[in-house]
């Protein structure tokens, strides 16, 4: 018995390894796991960037996604991007709950992670970190991929 419990859980670390290898896309944070963070390249020098990601909870309890930040930009907020009078509004989101079992998603013409007064250009390829905090999961380094200027995230 001791022996299986022994191979069992060897089996579990390096898969869990591996995991984390095949797939840096791919975070976790206690229930939390964050798929996918992405942002657009900046062209011309401009100074705002979003960012987007998909937040699971795989857990019982609900989370909440309190405030996000970095050190690539000046000020960094959650955003809300929305229709008002015909017109594209963006504005703070507020705190944004996760369900239990259930996901919140950052995307185009949606929630985002809005960085205001870039400090350097965001290029293609190259990533960077932007903090979330959650209210069970605490303060979580998301790593950030820069895709394409027109990236709208459908490939992914
Ligand atoms: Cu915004």
């Amino acid at each position: 018995m001791k022996k299986l419990l022994t191979f069992l859980l060897a089996a579990l670390i390096s898969l869990g390894g591996f995991t984390t290898l095949a797939s840096a896309h791919e975070q976790k944070a206690g229930d939390l796991v964050l798929e996918h963070a992405w942002s657009r390249a900046t062209p011309g020098g401009a100074k705002t960037g979003a960012v987007f990601v998909k937040i699971e909870n795989h857990g019982d309890t609900a989370d909440q996604l309190l405030s996000a930040s970095s050190e690539i930009a000046a000020m960094t907020e959650v955003h809300q991007m929305s229709m008002e009078n015909d017109m594209m509004t963006m504005k703070p989101a507020g705190v944004l709950d996760i369900p239990a079992h259930g996901e919140l998603v950052l995307k185009p013409h949606s929630y985002h992670v809005m960085l205001m007064g870039l400090k350097k250009p965001l290029i293609e390829g190259d990533t960077f970190i932007v903090t979330l905090e959650f209210a069970k999961a605490g303060k979580v380094d998301l790593q950030v991929v820069v895709g394409k200027v027109d990236d709208m995230g459908e490939e992914h």
